[in-house]
């Protein structure tokens, strides 16, 4: 064994990992098993990775919140819908000016198609896996796919045994987890939402999701806006939405409905005919949408919008759907303003 190898055994290496976390080094321990599982996937070492995330977030020290007033460009002034970028565009200037000045930025291609593949397919096994967990079924092909980690608290716990569709948290499925944050550095993400927060971004272990929807011809789904329920006003956030099928507009699955426009505040929920005490009611939304237009993107798979916890939306299912619809759901919180609630966690 050359000298190499060596240094690189389990053993050696999670020694290393021990000693970086006595001194409260977990950015380097993360960092460490990253690049030992970039050369060898290890499912041990992933499921280590969302533990690590998750208890690096609670045991290091939060920048001091700021006052942010970002400026934005007027780049996108005048266009009434959402902005478009392709994914070659895709920068701080272009993401504030979409999301600031348009409530949105669409990013065409955003995702390339080997890795859209690879997460359709990981988010089958994920759901195969769930299942047979719930079955209390041993499911080998599939068993690694499902997995949750110690640090990992709450959530759906209950689940049908019955089914294969989403949502499921990406954390229970920690090879998904390591591909999406190999994916996100390789787009250049960190330093774009560190640029825009002005501090780093964190992930979180209940915004972080994998989605499989089915057709779900003639229903009618909650108009909502994600700040409802994140917490306090301060909260900066950005969530990335990945379509991972051609879906929206003429497709034939679901996509996503949009309220385009800058009104940032949060509007009445439970009221106007909601269904729900945090959706808002379609009397409201028929209010705000006279000046305002309503949209339904066409999505191409790969596709991608960029939008915040004002963003007005809902599930768009339609009357002839007949496919399934993947996505990935991704909200980013300024380390400052991440609420604990929701389990936050390095990435
Ligand atoms: O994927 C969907 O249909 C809903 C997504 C959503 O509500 C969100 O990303 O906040
Ligand atoms: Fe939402």
């Amino acid at each position: 064994m050359t000298v190499h190898e060596q240094a690189n055994t389990p053993h050696s290496l999670s020694r290393r990992v021990d000693e970086l976390l006595s001194r409260n080094d977990y950015p380097a321990a993360i960092q460490l098993l990253t690049t030992a599982n970039r050369a060898q996937r290890d499912p041990a070492i992933e499921q280590a990775l969302v533990d690590l995330r998750i208890n690096g977030f609670a045991r290091s020290a939060r920048p001091q919140p700021q006052n942010w007033q970002p400026e934005y460009s007027d780049r996108f002034e005048g266009i009434t819908s959402i902005p478009e970028v392709a994914a070659t565009e895709l920068d701080v200037d272009a993401l504030s000016a979409g999301i600031l000045g348009n409530g949105g930025l669409i990013v065409r291609g955003l995702m390339d198609q080997p890795t859209v593949q690879t997460m359709r397919a990981n988010i089958d096994r994920t759901l195969l896996a769930r299942r047979a967990c719930a079955q209390g079924i041993e499911d080998t092909d599939n068993d690694r796919w499902f997995e949750r980690c110690a640090s990992v608290q709450g959530g759906p716990v209950q689940f049908r045994k019955d089914t294969k569709m989403g949502p499921v948290w990406c954390v229970d499925s920690p090879p998904t987890a390591f591909q999406l944050i190999e994916f996100y550095r390789s787009i250049g993400l960190p330093a774009i939402l560190d640029s825009y927060f002005g501090e780093p971004a964190v992930l979180s272990v209940r915004k972080w999701v994998l989605r499989r929807v089915e057709p779900n011809n003639g229903a009618v789904s909650g108009w909502h806006q994600d700040g409802q329920f994140l917490g306090d006003e301060n909260i900066r956030t950005v969530n990335l939405w990945v379509a991972l099928t051609d879906c929206g507009g003429d497709a034939d699955a679901p996509g996503i409905e949009i309220v385009a426009g800058n009104d940032r505040q949060i509007y009445q929920s439970g009221s106007h005919g909601a269904a729900f005490d945090w959706t808002v009611g379609q009397e409201l939304v028929d209010e705000l949408t006279e000046s305002r237009p309503v949209l339904c993107p066409r999505f191409n798979a790969g596709d991608a919008i960029f939008f915040d916890h004002y963003n007005l939306h809902r599930t768009a299912f339609g009357v002839d759907h007949s496919c399934n619809r993947y996505a990935v759901e991704s909200w980013f919180f300024a380390d400052s303003t991440a609420p604990a609630e929701q389990q936050p966690l390095l990435f």
